[in-house]
């Protein structure tokens, strides 16, 4: 009778009240398909970029660039693998085929592949390699077909669809499972085309008829993730830049339909229709392709460590472009960068400090252990810890139980229910009170915030603004040991070395002469007046720690004392020479381009070729797309010795470095054609010439 009540016996009310409470919370807006769940897990793979540009030091090439360079002599996908396996990286996206149309694969739709180069005597199949090789390593296999073709002869007419999509059904069809293709936004504009040599332009939204496009490639590989920034909305999203950063801010969502403006690939849309996660795209070394002129501007570790707190710890995914050697291999400053950056990854995230922590909540959904506080510490990716349905802020703390120093905070929305959070801090409780450590907007699949080392007892994540209740897979907080920057490095007009230190209380010490700089190197204290050409290369020494910094190199042609701008009377235009990146002038309104800029090398010099930096700041107006390039000894009569483009200048702005055969002169003359924005503006940080 005691266990009786209206008719209903306890246990069964316990199984009653067990149906009807405890219920997860119902998905808040567009979710991510299970192809995106998985791709999103990956979080980290790489790019492989190789073709026929390798051979011929450009980033794009034209499209009738000699087959028979292709040779690489030690070519050795294993060892691409290796590496990738080793760094940590879950998968390999390969170019088979880059803007200038050479396949990789020796496709039956064209002769401009692997098939009539000298690389195996025609009969390798790259694609094939790089596909046994990660099947070896346990790596998955992804595919950039570039759908601007510079060598096709029908590209911009209906029959190169066909032919795209014949090359498509061959990549997707005999190499197994794809788990991404990448179709680049670079689309139209000159190339030989079969050798007629002209300029054509296609409307990229409606010439590669995306739908029936992405419908063929879903039949084919089912649980493919489609990239895509040149038309119809992909499974994924470009960031805007391939400087490896997306928005603080990122939300997974934009809409399926209209115009996507710069911000919204940056930052994604707060209330966007459809699920289209963020890839962040950036490469080890400046350029894509190898350049021997960028072997000693490999990325230093604690650049690609900001790279991966800007990518995978903003909600993200970080695809890390090797570029391939001539001979066939990654480059060992490539391969060390790689393995060190793993590692350092490897050590900031060992010992999960929450994890021993205890955990309270200030709401939990219906009281339930199911989804209390310790669900986003119990290192399970499938439980989590939410609220009930009225609550949009909420707090959890942890209690460390003794004094402990710690720097980073990840934090993981359950994102199969959406993306919700909108707001959030972390704050240490320190002397009595809650000092605020670092204020955040959104979350998603994963955010890690650093903050300056604390030591505290309890630490309190709140979420002061969500879209719905906030639903937290998984929480971590880290003590990540520092790592040092290394010191800049510029040489001024005057010729003088100027090094800015890594912080406050470091040392920096250098060398001129291109040798490695250690603690018996030359101390630096202040600027150092040079002559000629050199190689500088410093570090940074806190001796306070024992530890060193990441190490700077420069190389410098001669020093650019005596050279004048000619004809300018704006004394900002300086900033052209005085060796500082972050220093631009622009020619403004000077009505219709082409607009010259003449400069006087103050007496005549041996030259081979030029070099621009356009401007490095964020919005980098005036970056010249097409340019002449002009020599005089007396400004008068003038020689043009080079012309062309900058090809991938307008997503990746940096130094541009065009040789030509040696003429002896005074003056130049740089002509700016066209921008990458379509007006006037001509924008420079640096101008500087190769001498012999
Ligand atoms: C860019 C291309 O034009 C580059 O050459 C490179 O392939 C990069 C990944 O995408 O837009």
């Amino acid at each position: 009778m005691k266990y009786f009540l209206y008719g209903i016996t306890f246990p069964a009310l316990i199984i009653l009240l067990g149906c009807t409470r405890h219920e997860a919370p119902t998905p808040y807006g567009p979710v991510p398909t299970e192809n995106q769940m998985r791709w999103q897990e990956m979080e980290y793979y790489a790019f492989i970029h190789f073709s026929l540009n390798t051979y011929t030091d450009q980033s794009w090439g034209y499209g009738n660039e000699d087959v028979k360079l292709f040779n690489p002599e030690e070519l050795d996908c294993r060892q691409w693998a290796r590496i990738c396996k080793e760094a940590g990286m879950k998968g390999i996206i390969l170019t088979a085929k880059h803007h200038c149309g050479f396949c990789l694969w020796p496709s039956e739709y064209t002769e401009y592949s692997v098939k009539n180069a000298p690389w195996r005597d025609g009969k390798g199949d790259l694609v094939r390699e790089m596909a046994d090789a990660c099947k070896e390593y346990g790596l998955k296999l992804g595919i950039y077909l570039s759908p601007w073709d510079r060598n096709h002869p029908d590209y911009g007419k209906p029959e190169y669809i066909t032919y795209f999509r014949n090359q498509l059904t061959e990549l997707l069809t005999n190499y197994g499972p794809i788990f991404e293709v990448w179709f680049d936004g670079a689309n139209g504009g000159s190339g030989y085309y079969g050798g007629t040599n002209e300029t054509r332009t296609i409307d990229r939204t409606t010439y590669y008829d995306w739908k029936n496009t992405y419908q063929m490639i879903r039949s084919l590989q089912p649980d493919i993730v489609i990239w895509n920034d040149g038309g119809d909305r992909g499974d994924l999203r470009w960031v805007g830049t391939e400087a490896g950063v997306v928005g603080e801010t990122n939300w997974s969502l934009l809409n399926a339909t209209g115009e996507v403006e710069w911000s919204m690939l940056h930052y994604g849309l707060e209330n966007g229709d459809t699920w289209v996660p963020a890839e962040v795209n950036t490469s080890i070394r400046p350029e894509w392709f190898y350049h021997p002129g960028e072997d000693a501007r490999v990325k230093t570790v604690p650049k690609l460590m900001d790279t991966y707190y800007s990518s995978i710890g903003r909600n993200g995914t970080l695809l890390l472009n090797f570029p391939i050697m001539p001979n066939g291999l990654i480059h060992d400053n490539d391969e060390k960068a790689a393995l060190e950056f793993a590692k350092a990854v490897h050590e900031a995230f060992a010992v999960n400090l929450a994890e021993k922590s205890k955990a309270e909540a200030s709401n939990v959904r219906e009281n339930s252990r199911k989804f209390g506080a310790t669900m986003a510490i119990d290192n399970d990716k499938n439980t989590y810890w939410t609220t009930d349905d009225s609550i949009t802020k909420a707090s959890l703390i942890l209690d460390f139980g003794k004094p402990t120093a710690f720097n980073r905070f990840l934090v993981q929305e359950y994102v199969r229910l959406g993306q919700r959070v909108k707001a959030f801090t972390v704050e240490a409780f320190v002397d009595g009170s809650w000092k605020e450590l670092a204020k955040a907007t959104t979350i998603g699949y994963k955010r890690i915030l650093r903050f300056p080392t604390v030591t505290a007892t309890r630490f309190r994540f709140s979420i002061t603004d969500s879209k719905s209740c906030p639903v937290i897979s998984n929480i971590g907080i880290y003590n990540a040991s520092q790592l040092l920057n290394p010191p800049g490095i510029i040489r001024n007009q005057a010729g003088e070395i100027i090094i800015t230190p890594v912080d406050a209380e470091s040392e920096e010490y250098f060398t001129l002469d291109g040798s490695e700089p250690n603690l018996n190197s030359k101390k630096y204290d202040g600027p150092v007046t040079t002559e000629g050409k050199l190689e500088v290369r410093a570090i940074g020494y806190d001796p306070f720690k024992g530890k060193f910094s990441a190490e700077r190199y420069e190389k410098f042609d001669l020093p650019r004392k005596d050279w004048k701008i000619v004809g300018i009377e704006d004394v900002k235009a300086g900033a052209i020479l005085d060796g500082d990146p972050e220093t631009a002038w622009y020619q403004r309104n000077m009505g219709k381009l082409p607009v010259d800029l003449v400069i006087d090398l103050g007496r005549e010099l041996s030259l081979s070729g030029f070099r621009y930096l356009p401007d490095q700041s964020y919005w980098n107006p005036g970056i010249i797309k097409e340019y002449q390039f002009f020599v005089s000894d007396n400004s008068i009569d003038w020689k043009m010795v080079s012309e062309g483009e900058f090809s991938n200048i307008k997503n990746n702005p940096l130094w541009q470095i065009n040789v030509f055969a040696p003429e002896k002169a005074r003056f130049i003359k740089f002509r700016a054609l066209s921008n990458t924005e379509g007006n006037d503006n001509t924008g420079y940080a640096e101008i500087d010439v190769v001498t012999n």
